[in-house]
């Protein structure tokens, strides 16, 4: 398995090999702020709720073994034996859920192209609740504009807009290719969504914030983009 696990040394590597100068002392002002702000407009205005990604279907599915794997800690992230997911801000019914309350919630199954920054893409299908759904479930305050995503996973995270955050292909997976999720690609449950870049999608989640403001992120912090639609 190590062979395909791609430590933060290679990534940042292969990010500083495939994108532009970023400013990564203050990435969102100066002239990169502009041209994202730019981008962030463009994108929202092409986004559409109703506007799904294509399934590409199952011929396309990337072998498991092919499928890369990332994280940013030192050694492989293992979920707590009492691991649980912490909902809260602007909700009405705060919860702590653990994994069998999350797998009560209607499945939903996806199958999409992911794209990573570094140049890679792959295929597979996850399983999982709507992200829809437990905005429902929680009660959200409709002032709430952004989610925040965190994990046990040297406090990798990421916020998103709330439109994104629910659309209705947003997904929590808790399971890959028709099996539980594996530790390798963020068990025991990660964000998945078509309409995001890969690095938006927080694994070894812990907790789903709703926020009246935008909060920043892992990469988003290192100078990568925010709203990183597909
Ligand atoms: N917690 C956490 N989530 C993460 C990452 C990470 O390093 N840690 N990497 C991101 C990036 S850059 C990508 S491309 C995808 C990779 O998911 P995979 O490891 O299942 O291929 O996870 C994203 N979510
Ligand atoms: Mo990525």
């Amino acid at each position: 398995m190590s062979s395909r696990i791609l430590g933060r040394r290679a990534l940042l590597t292969g990010l500083a090999a495939s994108t532009v100068a970023c400013d990564t002392e203050r990435p969102h002002e100066g002239g990169l702020g502009a041209m994202e702000r730019w981008n962030a407009r463009v994108q929202q205005a092409l986004f559409s709720e109703t506007k799904l990604a294509a399934d590409p279907g199952p011929e396309a599915l990337t072998p498991f073994v092919h499928f890369p794997v990332y994280f940013v800690s030192e050694s492989l992230p293992v979920a707590p034996p009492n691991w649980h997911l912490r909902v809260g801000g602007m909700v009405a019914r705060p919860q702590d859920l653990s994994l069998a309350d999350l797998q009560r919630l209607t499945r939903i199954d996806v199958r999409f192209r992911h794209h990573c920054v570094e140049g890679w893409s792959a295929v597979a299908a996850w399983h999982g609740l709507s992200m829809r759904a437990l905005a429902e479930l929680v009660g959200v305050d409709p002032a709430a504009k952004f989610v925040e995503f965190r994990s046990f996973d040297s406090g990798y995270s990421s916020s998103w807009d709330i439109a994104s955050a629910l659309h209705p292909q947003t997904i929590l997976a808790y399971g890959m290719n028709g099996d539980p999720l594996e530790a390798a690609h963020g068990a025991p449950l990660r964000l998945y969504s078509a309409i995001k870049l890969g690095y938006k999608s927080v694994k070894y989640l812990t907790e789903v914030l709703f926020l009246p403001t935008m909060t920043g992120g892992y990469w988003e912090d290192r100078g990568y983009e925010w709203f990183a639609g597909t």
